[in-house]
């Protein structure tokens, strides 16, 4: 492994966003794709892009506390040993529970596994990754009898049909959306199975836009159609898989016609038999899936049906032809490496894996081990809840936001007698709740590794100070198990120590049966960990069994099952247990948008991050627009079956299917009134996995009826705080010079006196109409303009802001400027429309103008404008507005 030197002055290092694991080489003010990492090769998405513009003081969590109350860190160590030990003490060790997540860092997790399962003895260690990727966790353990995931990047690449099924790589993995299509050429083909239209669908070949949660039903009929016509690998099934008589006939019984299958998944029989045809006639086929598929009560069985069709195809791990799991988190991997879900123990072992309690006790040597599967999250934040689990340590996660059920979970966070909060950020929606707050160090100045999708380890490398009571997660667990009488099993001085020991457990005992082995990496000095390149796992060193081919696993039909073979897994396709009623009558989907990461506690800092979307939304189809009384553009209030609701502003969307709405995952109570998907969630799981149903929520949804709508725009926010009771609605966004707030509400208010307590002073300039609900009023100090506010009777008349923030950007206003402050921009103003690329800062309208004046492709767009030429991830929707924007013919 040859060490390849960044230029002097950068660190090589690894994006803490999502799966795909680019690397990144980063310097203290500048950052930009690692042109050497396997992953990337130099390409940064938009967030990766704008990962500097994160790295800022504010907000963050600079002091451990107590009770509210900043404390040293001796102090809080202490409080938590105590706390731990005496719930051991009077409740036993199953009173103590940790939560953990999926942007751990290896070592990180590792050594809360360890402490937790080893030497507190409690097995209630969970974390998000139950809400993420655990329906593929259990589907690769029934398949193939271990989690692996069997393909790399490359299989992306070369597959000759790429089916993406619950994914919308576009914005969810970019860069690897984007290296998918880089790769591709004539005769390849894109299938996108997705209820709504995406970035993603705009590429594909053949959108399958099916009713949500039918995912099972579709492969069960491909299953059975490529049986019917001879399209089956007979001999691969009869030399490496079992269950393959009972598979059928389950699948054929559930879907035995095309007719079938179109009816219940609501597609053409057209369509669905060009999708069978397709997979039937194209040996190289990848199918990969993320959170449509692994967010349902049936999400293992989906992803089985899938890996069903793939290994009765004889396509699992051979280039370009493999099921492909896309994890979500930059470690997601990596925290299934070190066992942290609650039904495994370490290092790929379970509870019930011949041998294995006693092998991890005596490698650990600890006396005590927990001895068989902890709660899992949902059950987990039950039993917080009841009052069984006494001490609780959420560590990198928001669940406060993220899991189902907001309100209970909040309630439950309430409850725990101890609380404990290990964020980079002081305040979220949960270390609102925490007794004990621990500020963590974050991305850039701690050290670590990371896995991603396709079980390649990079390093996480430190290259900003670290502020000066902020520590790694790793140093602080440490400490803990130290004040907890642990030390000589947790003698660590440094990540590497920690990384050479969960290296050497993962070949502990493991005569070859288990894939997870990177032993040869147990030996590594401090600097060659220091120097690691992204290596792929299994990493044996030469000693390889028969299936240990990287890039690729299971190439030779060999499985690490008992009898070596893989295991086709009958399924029923179940529905989704989350129906409309007549007082819910709308499903609800969630997921991602393009900019933000999950609850916006860093992407929600910067300015760039919030032009694509800056406000709450809700997605309808436009019929269910005029069907429920909505106006495009104003705002509604969706209502779960829980009783809790979700306010957003409404957007048309042709792309959504009727009867259905979708709102992102992002905003939270930092960022707006009560927009929380979560709340329109029940929390029903998979009963094999244990994951929450997060895609399938039902609704109603009415308009939010307000007599005004407002916004401020600040230059400093200060020690400004929204007086909730107020307003109906509110929503706040960064943007370049100042900070920005939508209010809407029927209270009458007396603006006046409302703006001047906002700034503790009298406007200068104000413009008052009192019978139309009119009100403007602008602060200035000299010739800087420092905010304006402006109140509507209604949302299309509040005029963008843009041109205003501008205008505080500058260091003294122009007259014409001053004059047509109260106006938000001069009469004949160009506005940009909402924000397409982030990079270069161009509008949909500018866009739109663009391409009315007779540009017609996407490069020379880019030529004009710049869009689309950074990071690309705009491209798909300069792609979507070329296809549908009108071209005006010249008179
Ligand atoms: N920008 C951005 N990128 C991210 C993240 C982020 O927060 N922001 N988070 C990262 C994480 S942790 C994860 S897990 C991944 C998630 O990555 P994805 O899974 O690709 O993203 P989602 O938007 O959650 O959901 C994907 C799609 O599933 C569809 N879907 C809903 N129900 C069904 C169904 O029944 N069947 C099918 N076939 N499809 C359905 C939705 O319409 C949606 O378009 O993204 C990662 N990348
Ligand atoms: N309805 C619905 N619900 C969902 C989903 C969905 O699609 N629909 N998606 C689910 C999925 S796939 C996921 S992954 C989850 C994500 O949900 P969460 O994990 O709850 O979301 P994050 O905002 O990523 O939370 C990470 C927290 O860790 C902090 N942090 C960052 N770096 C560090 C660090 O180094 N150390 C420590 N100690 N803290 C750090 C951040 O400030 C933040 O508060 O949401 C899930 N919930
Ligand atoms: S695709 Fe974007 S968010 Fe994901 S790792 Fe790469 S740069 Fe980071
Ligand atoms: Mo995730």
């Amino acid at each position: 492994m040859k060490h390849e030197k960044p230029p002097l002055g950068r660190i090589s290092t690894t994006c803490p966003y999502c799966g795909v694991g680019c690397g990144v080489r980063a310097a203290v003010d500048h950052s930009e794709g690692d042109p050497l990492h396997p992953a990337n090769g130099g390409w940064l998405c938009v967030k990766g892009s704008a990962l500097h513009d994160t790295l800022t003081k504010e907000g963050r969590l600079l002091a451990p506390r107590m009770a509210g109350q900043p404390v040293a860190w001796p102090e809080a160590i202490e409080g938590i040993a105590t706390a731990i030990s005496e719930s051991v003490r009077d409740y036993g060790p199953e009173s103590v529970a940790f939560y953990l997540s999926g942007q751990l860092l290896t070592e990180d997790y590792y050594i809360v596994n360890k402490l937790a399962k080893g030497f507190i003895a409690t097995p209630h260690v969970d974390t998000n990754s139950r809400l993420c990727m655990s329906s593929a966790v259990s589907a690769h353990k029934r398949a193939f009898g271990e989690d692996c995931v069997p393909a790399c990047y490359n299989d992306l690449e070369l597959a000759d049909l790429l089916v993406l099924a619950g994914s919308n790589a576009a914005w969810a993995h970019p860069v690897l959306y984007q290296r998918m299509k880089a790769a591709h050429r004539s005769g390849r083909r894109v299938v996108v199975i997705d209820p709504r239209k995406t970035a993603t669908t705009e590429w594909a070949d053949l959108h399958l836009q099916l009713r949500p949660g039918t995912d099972a039903l579709l492969f069960n009929g491909l299953l059975a159609w490529l049986h019917a016509r001879q399209a089956l690998a007979l001999e691969y099934i009869r030399q490496h898989c079992n269950g393959f008589e009972e598979t059928l006939a389950l699948a054929r019984s559930c879907a035995p016609s095309i007719r079938v299958v179109a009816r219940g998944c609501d597609l053409s029989d057209a369509d669905v038999e060009r999708f069978y045809q397709w997979f039937a006639e194209t040996p190289k086929t990848v199918t990969a899936f993320s959170q449509g598929i692994n967010q349902s009560v049936s999400g293992t069985d989906k992803a089985n049906a899938i890996i069903n069709c793939h290994l009765a195809t004889g396509r699992v791990g051979k280039p370009g032809a493999s099921p492909f799991s896309l994890t979500g988190q930059p470690n997601a991997m990596g925290g299934r490496e070190v066992g942290g879900l609650a039904n495994t123990l370490a290092a790929h072992m379970d509870y019930d894996s011949p041998g294995a309690q006693r092998r991890v006790s005596d490698f650990w040597h600890s006396r005590q081990i927990a001895c068989g599967p902890g709660l899992r999250a949902v059950e987990l934040f039950e039993a917080v809840h009841r009052g069984d689990i006494r001490v609780l340590w959420v560590m990198g996660t928001n669940p406060a936001v993220s899991l189902p059920d907001s309100q209970r979970v909040q309630s439950a966070l309430a409850r725990c007698p101890t609380l404990i909060v290990s964020d980079c950020m002081e305040k979220t929606d949960t270390t609102e709740h925490a007794d004990i707050l621990l500020p963590a160090a974050g991305w850039g100045e701690k050290d670590g590794t990371v896995t991603n999708s396709e079980r390649r380890i990079s390093r996480q490398r430190r290259f900003l100070p670290l502020p000066a009571q902020v520590r790694p997660d790793w140093q602080i667990v440490r400490d803990v198990a130290r004040a907890l009488g642990h030390g000589h099993a947790f003698d660590y001085h440094r990540p590497a120590d920690i990384f050479r020991e969960h290296a050497a457990l993962s070949g502990y005992g493991n005569g070859g049966e288990r894939i997870f082995d990177i032993s040869a990496l147990a030996q590594l000095s401090n600097q060659a960990y220091d120097e690691l390149q992204p290596v792929q796992w299994p990493v044996t060193g030469g000693n390889a069994g028969a299936w240990l081919q990287t890039p690729r696993l299971f190439s030779s039909g060999r499985f690490p099952t008992p009898d070596g073979r893989a295991r086709m897994v009958p399924v029923a396709a179940l529905s989704p247990a989350q129906q409309p009623t007549p007082r819910h009558p709308l499903v609800v989907n969630t997921g991602r948008v393009r900019d933000q990461w999950h609850t916006m506690t860093r992407t929600g800092l910067t300015p760039r991050l919030f032009a694509h979307r800056s406000e709450p939304f809700i997605e309808l189809h436009p019929c269910d627009i005029a069907g429920f009384g909505l106006i495009e553009g104003a705002l509604a209030t969706a209502t779960g079956s829980g009783g809790a609701a979700y306010t957003g502003r409404v957007r048309a969307h042709e792309g959504q299917r009727a009867g259905e709405i979708f709102v992102p995952i992002h905003w939270n109570g930092r960022f707006a009134s009560s927009a929380l998907a979560s709340n329109l969630i029940r929390p029903v799981v998979d009963p094999i996995s244990g994951q929450p149903e997060g895609k399938h929520g039902v609704a109603m949804i009415r308009p939010l009826i307000t007599r005004w709508q407002a916004r401020l725009i600040m230059r400093e926010s200060g020690h400004f705080v929204v007086d909730t009771a107020l307003f109906s609605y509110w929503s706040r966004q960064r943007l370049p010079h100042s900070h920005a707030w939508w209010f809407a509400g029927s209270h009458r208010m007396d603006w006046r006196a409302w703006g001047q307590a906002c700034f503790a002073r009298e406007p200068e300039l104000v413009m008052e109409d009192t019978a139309r609900q009119r009100f403007r009023a602008a602060w200035l100090q000299g010739d800087r303009l420092e905010g304006v506010l402006l109140v509507e009777p209604c949302a299309r008349s509040v005029p963008d802001l843009g041109w205003l923030d501008g205008c505080i950007g500058m260091p003294r206003l122009l007259p014409e400027q001053r004059r047509s402050l109260l106006a938000a921009g001069p009469a004949d103003g160009e506005a940009s429309g909402a924000m397409v690329c982030s990079c270069f800062g161009i509008g949909e309208r500018q866009i739109v103008r663009a391409i009315r004046q007779g540009v017609k492709s996407c490069e020379a767009l880019g030529a004009l404008l710049q869009c689309g030429t950074n990071c690309g991830s705009c491209v798909p929707e300069i792609q979507h507005l070329l296809t549908t924007t009108e071209v005006r013919e010249p008179a």
